[in-house]
Protein backbone atom coordinates (compact mmCIF):
# COMPACT_ATOMS: atom_id res chain seq x y z
CA UNK A 1 0.00 0.00 0.00
CA UNK A 2 1.13 3.42 -0.95
CA UNK A 3 0.83 5.55 2.09
CA UNK A 4 -0.26 9.20 2.01
CA UNK A 5 0.63 12.21 3.65
CA UNK A 6 -1.44 14.08 6.19
CA UNK A 7 -2.32 17.73 5.57
CA UNK A 8 -0.93 18.33 8.98
CA UNK A 9 2.60 16.54 8.10
CA UNK A 10 3.03 18.33 4.50
CA UNK A 11 1.91 21.45 5.98
CA UNK A 12 5.36 20.60 8.43
CA UNK A 13 7.38 19.50 5.50
CA UNK A 14 6.99 22.60 3.82
CA UNK A 15 7.89 24.38 6.43
CA UNK A 16 10.92 22.80 7.23
CA UNK A 17 12.04 23.19 3.99
CA UNK A 18 11.38 26.93 4.05
CA UNK A 19 13.07 27.17 7.34
CA UNK A 20 15.60 25.26 7.29
CA UNK A 21 16.50 23.23 3.88
CA UNK A 22 19.34 26.00 3.11
CA UNK A 23 21.92 24.16 2.85
CA UNK A 24 20.52 21.21 0.49
CA UNK A 25 17.61 23.05 -0.86
CA UNK A 26 19.77 24.21 -4.28
CA UNK A 27 19.29 20.45 -4.85
CA UNK A 28 16.66 18.79 -2.78
CA UNK A 29 13.12 19.47 -3.76
CA UNK A 30 11.48 17.27 -1.03
CA UNK A 31 12.68 18.61 1.88
CA UNK A 32 11.81 16.16 4.47
CA UNK A 33 14.36 14.96 6.52
CA UNK A 34 17.03 12.02 6.82
CA UNK A 35 16.93 9.09 8.85
CA UNK A 36 20.49 7.95 9.73
CA UNK A 37 19.43 4.64 12.15
CA UNK A 38 22.64 3.62 13.74
CA UNK A 39 22.49 0.13 15.44
CA UNK A 40 25.07 -1.19 17.93
CA UNK A 41 25.25 -5.20 17.80
CA UNK A 42 24.87 -6.56 21.72
CA UNK A 43 25.65 -3.02 23.43
CA UNK A 44 24.65 -2.85 26.78
CA UNK A 45 24.61 0.84 26.24
CA UNK A 46 22.08 1.96 28.74
CA UNK A 47 24.71 1.19 31.55
CA UNK A 48 27.83 1.46 29.11
CA UNK A 49 28.03 4.92 27.63
CA UNK A 50 29.35 7.92 29.29
CA UNK A 51 25.94 9.66 28.88
CA UNK A 52 24.42 7.26 31.30
CA UNK A 53 27.99 7.91 33.30
CA UNK A 54 30.02 5.34 32.53
CA UNK A 55 33.98 5.78 32.92
CA UNK A 56 35.55 3.05 31.49
CA UNK A 57 33.80 2.68 28.24
CA UNK A 58 34.55 5.42 26.29
CA UNK A 59 31.63 6.67 23.83
CA UNK A 60 32.08 10.48 23.07
CA UNK A 61 30.52 10.34 20.00
CA UNK A 62 26.99 8.84 21.49
CA UNK A 63 27.50 11.67 23.92
CA UNK A 64 28.01 14.10 21.61
CA UNK A 65 24.29 13.02 19.89
CA UNK A 66 22.73 12.62 23.21
CA UNK A 67 23.98 16.01 24.35
CA UNK A 68 22.73 18.24 20.86
CA UNK A 69 19.44 16.04 21.38
CA UNK A 70 17.80 13.72 23.63
CA UNK A 71 19.23 11.19 25.92
CA UNK A 72 16.15 8.70 27.11
CA UNK A 73 16.74 6.87 29.79
CA UNK A 74 13.90 4.00 29.51
CA UNK A 75 14.01 2.39 26.53
CA UNK A 76 13.10 -1.15 26.09
CA UNK A 77 14.03 -4.26 23.59
CA UNK A 78 10.87 -6.52 22.90
CA UNK A 79 12.74 -9.40 22.63
CA UNK A 80 16.49 -8.81 24.02
CA UNK A 81 17.93 -11.17 20.97
CA UNK A 82 19.39 -10.04 17.49
CA UNK A 83 16.54 -10.57 14.81
CA UNK A 84 13.64 -10.28 17.28
CA UNK A 85 14.46 -6.86 18.08
CA UNK A 86 15.42 -6.01 14.83
CA UNK A 87 11.74 -7.28 13.39
CA UNK A 88 10.70 -5.48 16.07
CA UNK A 89 12.09 -2.01 15.05
CA UNK A 90 11.38 -2.35 11.28
CA UNK A 91 7.92 -3.62 11.67
CA UNK A 92 6.41 -1.54 14.68
CA UNK A 93 5.65 -4.45 16.32
CA UNK A 94 5.58 -6.25 19.42
CA UNK A 95 7.80 -9.90 18.46
CA UNK A 96 4.52 -11.99 19.66
CA UNK A 97 2.62 -10.21 16.57
CA UNK A 98 4.73 -11.17 13.57
CA UNK A 99 4.41 -15.01 13.71
CA UNK A 100 7.62 -16.63 12.56
CA UNK A 101 9.95 -13.27 12.84
CA UNK A 102 9.07 -13.43 16.52
CA UNK A 103 11.86 -16.10 16.99
CA UNK A 104 15.78 -15.78 16.79
CA UNK A 105 17.02 -17.71 13.39
CA UNK A 106 13.62 -18.14 11.71
CA UNK A 107 12.01 -16.55 9.17
CA UNK A 108 11.13 -12.63 8.11
CA UNK A 109 7.26 -13.30 7.61
CA UNK A 110 6.20 -11.31 3.81
CA UNK A 111 2.94 -10.46 5.17
CA UNK A 112 4.83 -7.59 7.48
CA UNK A 113 5.30 -3.80 6.38
CA UNK A 114 8.43 -2.68 7.22
CA UNK A 115 9.56 1.09 7.58
CA UNK A 116 12.28 1.39 5.01
CA UNK A 117 10.21 -0.14 2.40
CA UNK A 118 7.64 2.28 2.79
CA UNK A 119 9.61 5.17 3.09
CA UNK A 120 10.58 4.05 -0.22
CA UNK A 121 7.67 4.33 -1.48
CA UNK A 122 7.00 7.73 -0.82
CA UNK A 123 10.42 8.27 -2.59
CA UNK A 124 13.51 8.13 -0.24
CA UNK A 125 16.37 6.96 -1.17
CA UNK A 126 16.88 4.00 1.32
CA UNK A 127 20.67 2.16 2.29
CA UNK A 128 21.93 -0.40 4.57
CA UNK A 129 25.71 -0.87 5.75
CA UNK A 130 26.87 -3.70 7.56
CA UNK A 131 24.26 -6.02 9.63
CA UNK A 132 20.60 -5.23 8.93
CA UNK A 133 18.08 -7.63 10.00
CA UNK A 134 19.18 -11.48 10.97
CA UNK A 135 20.43 -14.12 11.82
CA UNK A 136 17.36 -15.62 9.50
CA UNK A 137 15.80 -16.33 6.29
CA UNK A 138 14.31 -13.56 4.39
CA UNK A 139 13.97 -15.09 1.16
CA UNK A 140 11.81 -17.98 2.39
CA UNK A 141 8.49 -16.10 2.54
CA UNK A 142 9.46 -14.08 -0.90
CA UNK A 143 11.07 -11.03 0.38
CA UNK A 144 14.12 -10.24 -2.08
CA UNK A 145 16.52 -8.02 0.18
CA UNK A 146 16.79 -7.54 3.52
CA UNK A 147 13.98 -6.16 5.20
CA UNK A 148 16.79 -3.25 6.75
CA UNK A 149 17.33 -1.93 3.21
CA UNK A 150 18.97 -3.03 -0.47
CA UNK A 151 22.59 -3.66 -0.85
CA UNK A 152 25.11 -1.79 -2.56
CA UNK A 153 24.94 -3.71 -5.41
CA UNK A 154 21.11 -3.32 -5.88
CA UNK A 155 21.93 0.55 -5.57
CA UNK A 156 24.51 0.44 -8.24
CA UNK A 157 26.61 2.23 -4.90
CA UNK A 158 30.63 1.82 -5.07
CA UNK A 159 31.78 1.82 -1.51
CA UNK A 160 34.86 0.95 0.01
CA UNK A 161 34.34 -2.04 2.12
CA UNK A 162 31.99 -4.69 0.17
CA UNK A 163 30.24 -7.58 2.40
CA UNK A 164 28.72 -8.86 5.18
CA UNK A 165 31.21 -8.47 7.08
CA UNK A 166 32.55 -4.96 6.46
CA UNK A 167 33.51 -2.89 9.43
CA UNK A 168 33.72 0.25 7.31
CA UNK A 169 29.87 1.53 8.13
CA UNK A 170 31.45 5.37 8.25
CA UNK A 171 32.84 5.13 4.64
CA UNK A 172 30.29 3.31 3.29
CA UNK A 173 27.80 5.73 4.70
CA UNK A 174 29.84 8.67 3.16
CA UNK A 175 30.34 6.62 -0.66
CA UNK A 176 26.15 6.45 -0.34
CA UNK A 177 25.78 9.97 0.50
CA UNK A 178 28.40 10.83 -2.94
CA UNK A 179 26.82 8.58 -5.17
CA UNK A 180 23.00 8.53 -4.31
CA UNK A 181 20.04 10.62 -5.43
CA UNK A 182 20.41 14.03 -4.53
CA UNK A 183 17.36 15.25 -5.26
CA UNK A 184 15.63 13.11 -2.20
CA UNK A 185 16.05 12.57 1.68
CA UNK A 186 17.08 9.32 2.36
CA UNK A 187 17.18 7.05 5.05
CA UNK A 188 20.15 4.38 6.30
CA UNK A 189 20.77 1.71 8.43
CA UNK A 190 23.85 1.52 9.45
CA UNK A 191 24.58 -1.41 12.04
CA UNK A 192 27.65 -2.28 13.42
CA UNK A 193 28.37 -5.88 14.21
CA UNK A 194 30.29 -4.54 17.26
CA UNK A 195 30.12 -5.55 19.85
CA UNK A 196 29.00 -8.85 19.05
CA UNK A 197 31.69 -11.66 19.94
CA UNK A 198 34.73 -12.77 18.91
CA UNK A 199 36.92 -10.60 20.27
CA UNK A 200 40.61 -10.77 20.65
CA UNK A 201 41.64 -11.86 23.72
CA UNK A 202 43.69 -9.03 26.11
CA UNK A 203 42.94 -6.28 23.85
CA UNK A 204 41.42 -4.37 26.24
CA UNK A 205 45.02 -3.80 28.14
CA UNK A 206 46.59 -4.26 24.72
CA UNK A 207 44.85 -0.53 23.92
CA UNK A 208 45.46 0.82 27.43
CA UNK A 209 42.34 -0.54 29.32
CA UNK A 210 43.30 -0.76 33.35
CA UNK A 211 41.35 -3.26 34.31
CA UNK A 212 41.00 -2.58 38.03
CA UNK A 213 38.75 0.91 36.52
CA UNK A 214 36.40 -2.15 35.18
CA UNK A 215 32.78 -1.95 36.76
CA UNK A 216 32.00 -5.55 37.62
CA UNK A 217 28.35 -6.44 37.98
CA UNK A 218 26.46 -8.04 40.71
CA UNK A 219 25.94 -11.27 38.69
CA UNK A 220 29.23 -11.96 37.98
CA UNK A 221 32.16 -13.59 40.17
CA UNK A 222 34.98 -10.48 39.97
CA UNK A 223 38.13 -11.97 38.47
CA UNK A 224 40.62 -10.94 36.46
CA UNK A 225 39.01 -12.95 33.47
CA UNK A 226 35.92 -11.04 33.92
CA UNK A 227 37.82 -7.80 33.90
CA UNK A 228 39.53 -8.80 31.10
CA UNK A 229 36.81 -9.97 29.08
CA UNK A 230 34.68 -6.92 29.64
CA UNK A 231 37.96 -4.53 28.92
CA UNK A 232 38.13 -6.13 25.35
CA UNK A 233 34.07 -5.74 25.42
CA UNK A 234 34.86 -2.01 26.11
CA UNK A 235 36.88 -2.05 22.69
CA UNK A 236 34.60 -3.27 20.32
CA UNK A 237 32.53 -0.40 21.39
CA UNK A 238 34.23 2.05 21.22
CA UNK A 239 35.58 1.10 17.51
CA UNK A 240 31.52 1.49 16.64
CA UNK A 241 31.26 4.87 18.74
CA UNK A 242 34.28 5.92 15.96
CA UNK A 243 31.84 5.31 13.39
CA UNK A 244 29.29 7.45 14.78
CA UNK A 245 31.78 10.36 14.87
CA UNK A 246 32.83 9.82 11.26
CA UNK A 247 29.00 9.82 10.10
CA UNK A 248 28.24 12.88 11.41
CA UNK A 249 31.58 14.26 9.71
CA UNK A 250 30.22 12.73 6.54
CA UNK A 251 26.75 13.98 6.84
CA UNK A 252 28.50 17.57 7.85
CA UNK A 253 30.58 17.53 4.77
CA UNK A 254 27.51 16.68 2.43
CA UNK A 255 25.71 19.70 4.11
CA UNK A 256 23.07 16.92 5.59
CA UNK A 257 23.48 17.51 9.35
CA UNK A 258 20.88 19.64 10.53
CA UNK A 259 18.06 18.14 8.33
CA UNK A 260 19.32 14.43 9.30
CA UNK A 261 17.30 12.72 12.51
CA UNK A 262 20.49 10.51 13.80
CA UNK A 263 18.99 7.64 16.10
CA UNK A 264 21.68 5.82 18.07
CA UNK A 265 20.35 2.39 19.79
CA UNK A 266 21.55 -1.47 20.45
CA UNK A 267 19.29 -4.18 19.98
CA UNK A 268 19.86 -6.06 23.41
CA UNK A 269 22.82 -6.46 26.58
CA UNK A 270 25.88 -7.49 25.94
CA UNK A 271 27.02 -11.06 24.95
CA UNK A 272 27.60 -12.48 28.08
CA UNK A 273 26.00 -14.96 30.60
CA UNK A 274 23.02 -14.01 32.33
CA UNK A 275 22.36 -10.57 29.69
CA UNK A 276 22.10 -11.42 26.35
CA UNK A 277 19.29 -12.94 25.69
CA UNK A 278 17.57 -13.40 29.01
CA UNK A 279 15.13 -11.19 30.62
CA UNK A 280 16.88 -9.41 32.55
CA UNK A 281 17.20 -5.41 32.95
CA UNK A 282 20.87 -5.28 31.65
CA UNK A 283 19.48 -7.43 28.67
CA UNK A 284 16.56 -5.36 27.36
CA UNK A 285 17.14 -1.87 28.90
CA UNK A 286 18.92 -0.32 26.18
CA UNK A 287 20.21 3.15 25.05
CA UNK A 288 19.12 5.58 22.33
CA UNK A 289 19.80 9.11 21.89
CA UNK A 290 18.39 11.03 19.07
CA UNK A 291 19.60 14.45 17.18
CA UNK A 292 18.10 16.40 14.93
CA UNK A 293 19.61 20.06 14.21
CA UNK A 294 17.76 22.70 15.74
CA UNK A 295 14.03 20.60 15.20
CA UNK A 296 14.80 18.72 18.74
CA UNK A 297 15.95 21.46 21.30
CA UNK A 298 19.09 19.54 22.78
CA UNK A 299 20.15 18.66 26.26
CA UNK A 300 17.18 17.12 27.02
CA UNK A 301 16.67 13.64 29.14
CA UNK A 302 13.19 11.75 28.71
CA UNK A 303 12.11 9.21 31.50
CA UNK A 304 9.25 7.93 29.58
CA UNK A 305 8.88 4.27 28.57
CA UNK A 306 9.80 3.40 24.88
CA UNK A 307 10.11 0.66 23.17
CA UNK A 308 11.98 -0.14 19.98
CA UNK A 309 8.84 -0.42 18.21
CA UNK A 310 7.57 3.16 18.19
CA UNK A 311 11.20 3.84 15.98
CA UNK A 312 9.36 2.61 12.54
CA UNK A 313 6.26 4.90 13.61
CA UNK A 314 8.14 7.62 14.15
CA UNK A 315 10.16 7.74 11.54
CA UNK A 316 7.29 7.63 9.08
CA UNK A 317 5.74 10.50 10.74
CA UNK A 318 8.49 12.66 10.66
CA UNK A 319 8.57 11.87 6.97
CA UNK A 320 5.39 13.31 6.79
CA UNK A 321 3.30 9.90 6.30
CA UNK A 322 0.40 8.71 7.77
CA UNK A 323 1.77 5.74 10.64
CA UNK A 324 1.03 2.11 8.45
CA UNK A 325 -2.59 0.13 10.09
CA UNK A 326 -0.17 -2.63 11.04
CA UNK A 327 2.10 -0.89 13.69
CA UNK A 328 1.51 -1.35 17.29
CA UNK A 329 4.04 1.24 18.52
CA UNK A 330 3.50 4.86 19.18
CA UNK A 331 5.49 7.61 17.45
CA UNK A 332 7.69 9.26 19.68
CA UNK A 333 7.15 13.01 17.27
CA UNK A 334 5.62 14.56 20.16
CA UNK A 335 8.60 13.99 22.85
CA UNK A 336 10.84 15.11 20.19
CA UNK A 337 8.99 18.21 19.31
CA UNK A 338 8.37 18.94 22.79
CA UNK A 339 10.76 21.44 24.95
CA UNK A 340 10.64 19.59 28.12
CA UNK A 341 12.60 16.72 29.43
CA UNK A 342 11.85 14.16 32.38
CA UNK A 343 8.28 12.45 31.85
CA UNK A 344 6.41 13.66 28.94
CA UNK A 345 3.50 11.49 28.27
CA UNK A 346 3.71 9.49 31.28
CA UNK A 347 4.58 6.36 29.18
CA UNK A 348 5.29 4.25 32.19
CA UNK A 349 4.72 0.43 31.43
CA UNK A 350 6.77 -1.82 29.05
CA UNK A 351 5.84 -5.34 28.09
CA UNK A 352 8.65 -7.94 27.05
CA UNK A 353 9.22 -11.47 26.08
CA UNK A 354 11.11 -14.01 24.30
CA UNK A 355 10.07 -17.38 22.77
CA UNK A 356 13.22 -19.43 21.04
CA UNK A 357 16.49 -17.92 20.40
CA UNK A 358 19.26 -20.40 19.76
CA UNK A 359 18.90 -23.97 20.01
CA UNK A 360 20.31 -26.12 22.73
CA UNK A 361 16.81 -27.74 24.06
CA UNK A 362 15.27 -31.20 22.53
CA UNK A 363 13.15 -30.66 19.64
CA UNK A 364 13.54 -27.22 19.22
CA UNK A 365 11.95 -25.87 22.01
CA UNK A 366 12.42 -22.20 22.83
CA UNK A 367 12.48 -20.90 26.54
CA UNK A 368 9.12 -18.70 26.79
CA UNK A 369 8.79 -15.42 29.11
CA UNK A 370 6.43 -13.01 28.87
CA UNK A 371 7.51 -9.91 31.57
CA UNK A 372 5.83 -6.48 32.71
CA UNK A 373 7.95 -3.54 33.69
CA UNK A 374 6.61 -0.43 35.71
CA UNK A 375 8.18 2.45 37.37
CA UNK A 376 9.49 0.37 40.46
CA UNK A 377 9.38 -3.72 39.30
CA UNK A 378 10.08 -6.42 36.46
CA UNK A 379 8.03 -8.66 36.90
CA UNK A 380 8.46 -12.05 34.98
CA UNK A 381 6.79 -15.02 33.89
CA UNK A 382 8.38 -18.36 33.11
CA UNK A 383 6.14 -20.70 31.09
CA UNK A 384 8.01 -23.97 31.28
CA UNK A 385 10.31 -23.16 34.42
CA UNK A 386 11.63 -27.23 33.66
CA UNK A 387 13.46 -26.28 30.65
CA UNK A 388 16.72 -24.59 31.22
CA UNK A 389 16.74 -20.56 30.27
CA UNK A 390 20.27 -20.44 28.83
CA UNK A 391 19.92 -23.73 26.65
CA UNK A 392 20.31 -27.73 28.01
CA UNK A 393 24.25 -28.45 30.00
CA UNK A 394 24.35 -31.39 27.44
CA UNK A 395 24.85 -28.62 24.38
CA UNK A 396 26.99 -26.42 26.90
CA UNK A 397 24.07 -23.66 26.83
CA UNK A 398 23.67 -22.98 23.50
CA UNK A 399 21.72 -20.36 24.05
CA UNK A 400 24.72 -17.99 25.91
CA UNK A 401 27.20 -17.29 23.66
CA UNK A 402 30.77 -18.90 24.27
CA UNK A 403 32.88 -16.53 26.20
CA UNK A 404 36.09 -16.30 28.62
CA UNK A 405 33.30 -15.44 31.66
CA UNK A 406 30.95 -17.99 30.11
CA UNK A 407 33.82 -20.60 31.16
CA UNK A 408 35.06 -19.29 34.15
CA UNK A 409 31.24 -19.08 35.66
CA UNK A 410 30.73 -22.73 34.39
CA UNK A 411 34.28 -23.63 36.62
CA UNK A 412 33.44 -21.67 39.38
CA UNK A 413 29.79 -23.33 39.95
CA UNK A 414 27.70 -22.24 42.74
CA UNK A 415 26.02 -19.22 43.15
CA UNK A 416 27.18 -17.61 39.73
CA UNK A 417 26.60 -20.88 37.46
CA UNK A 418 22.69 -20.89 39.16
CA UNK A 419 22.01 -17.10 38.73
CA UNK A 420 23.56 -17.69 34.82
CA UNK A 421 22.34 -21.28 34.39
CA UNK A 422 20.46 -22.58 36.21
CA UNK A 423 16.95 -23.53 36.11
CA UNK A 424 14.54 -20.52 37.32
CA UNK A 425 10.78 -20.42 38.69
CA UNK A 426 7.76 -19.74 37.21
CA UNK A 427 7.54 -16.19 38.72
CA UNK A 428 10.38 -13.70 39.06
CA UNK A 429 9.59 -10.41 40.62
CA UNK A 430 12.68 -7.38 40.99
CA UNK A 431 12.25 -4.00 42.62
CA UNK A 432 14.43 -2.27 39.92
CA UNK A 433 14.35 0.81 41.90
CA UNK A 434 16.57 -1.53 44.16
CA UNK A 435 18.16 -3.78 42.32
CA UNK A 436 18.73 -2.69 38.76
CA UNK A 437 20.81 -5.75 38.00
CA UNK A 438 17.93 -8.42 39.21
CA UNK A 439 19.76 -10.72 41.23
CA UNK A 440 17.18 -10.55 44.53
CA UNK A 441 14.16 -12.74 43.05
CA UNK A 442 11.25 -10.93 45.86
CA UNK A 443 8.55 -13.54 44.00
CA UNK A 444 8.28 -15.36 47.34
CA UNK A 445 8.02 -12.50 49.43
CA UNK A 446 4.92 -11.96 51.15
CA UNK A 447 5.19 -8.02 51.58
CA UNK A 448 5.07 -7.88 47.62
CA UNK A 449 2.34 -10.39 46.50
CA UNK A 450 -0.47 -7.94 45.95
CA UNK A 451 2.07 -6.20 43.85
CA UNK A 452 3.04 -9.30 41.53
CA UNK A 453 -0.88 -10.73 41.49
CA UNK A 454 -1.47 -6.87 39.90
CA UNK A 455 0.75 -7.23 36.99
CA UNK A 456 0.51 -10.49 36.53
CA UNK A 457 -2.85 -9.72 35.58
CA UNK A 458 -2.61 -6.78 34.25
CA UNK A 459 0.26 -8.54 32.17
CA UNK A 460 -1.49 -11.27 30.92
CA UNK A 461 -4.66 -8.96 29.93
CA UNK A 462 -2.32 -6.66 27.88
CA UNK A 463 -0.92 -9.73 26.00
CA UNK A 464 -4.76 -11.01 24.92
CA UNK A 465 -5.37 -7.09 23.68
CA UNK A 466 -2.04 -7.25 21.58
CA UNK A 467 -3.09 -10.82 20.54
CA UNK A 468 -0.07 -12.83 21.23
CA UNK A 469 -0.89 -16.75 20.75
CA UNK A 470 1.18 -16.96 24.11
CA UNK A 471 -1.81 -15.96 25.91
CA UNK A 472 -4.69 -17.00 24.15
CA UNK A 473 -4.31 -20.29 24.39
CA UNK A 474 -2.30 -20.87 20.70
CA UNK A 475 1.41 -21.54 22.90
CA UNK A 476 2.15 -24.63 20.18
CA UNK A 477 2.38 -22.00 17.33
CA UNK A 478 5.98 -20.81 18.69
CA UNK A 479 8.41 -24.27 18.57
CA UNK A 480 6.40 -24.93 15.42
CA UNK A 481 8.00 -22.32 13.38
CA UNK A 482 11.15 -22.96 11.57
CA UNK A 483 14.77 -23.05 12.95
CA UNK A 484 17.49 -22.01 10.06
CA UNK A 485 20.41 -21.65 12.37
CA UNK A 486 23.38 -24.09 12.98
CA UNK A 487 23.20 -26.27 15.99
CA UNK A 488 25.48 -27.19 18.96
CA UNK A 489 27.91 -29.92 18.39
CA UNK A 490 27.04 -33.04 19.72
CA UNK A 491 23.25 -32.30 19.29
CA UNK A 492 21.63 -35.14 17.17
CA UNK A 493 23.51 -37.22 18.80
CA UNK A 494 22.77 -36.02 22.16
CA UNK A 495 18.91 -35.63 20.60
CA UNK A 496 18.90 -39.45 19.77
CA UNK A 497 19.77 -40.41 22.95
CA UNK A 498 17.09 -38.13 24.90
CA UNK A 499 14.56 -40.20 22.12
CA UNK A 500 15.78 -43.19 23.06
CA UNK A 501 15.80 -42.42 26.95
CA UNK A 502 11.59 -41.65 26.13
CA UNK A 503 10.76 -44.79 24.29
CA UNK A 504 12.80 -46.41 27.25
CA UNK A 505 10.31 -44.64 29.81
CA UNK A 506 7.01 -45.13 27.85
CA UNK A 507 7.55 -49.17 27.32
CA UNK A 508 8.65 -49.15 31.15
CA1 LIG B 1 22.65 -8.70 18.76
Amino acid sequence: MLPHLSIRSFLFCWLCGSIMGFATAAERTDSRPNILFIIFDDWNGSTHAGAYGCTWVKTPNFDRVAREGILFRNVFTSNPKCSPCRATILSGRNTWQLNEAVNHNGLFPAGFEVYPDLLEESGYSVGLTGKGWGPGDFRACGRTRNPAGPSFDDLKIEVPAKGINSRDYAGNFAAFLEQRSKEKPFCFWMGFHEPHRSYEYGSGERLGKDLSEIDVPKFFPDTEIVRRDMADYAVEVEWGDQHIGRAIEALSAAGELENTVIVVTSDHGMPFPFVKGQIHEDGFHLPLAIRWGAKVNGGREVLDFINVRDLAPTFLELAGLEVHAQMTGKSLENILLSTESGWIENRDTMLVGKERHDIGRPFDQGFPVRALRNKDFLYVHNFHPERWPAGNPETDFGNCDPSPTKEAIKALGGHFYDLSFGLRPADELYRISHDPQCVDNLANDLAFHDVMEQMQSQMMSMLREEGDPRALGKPEVFDNYHYVGGRTKGYETWLKKVEEEKLKNLRN
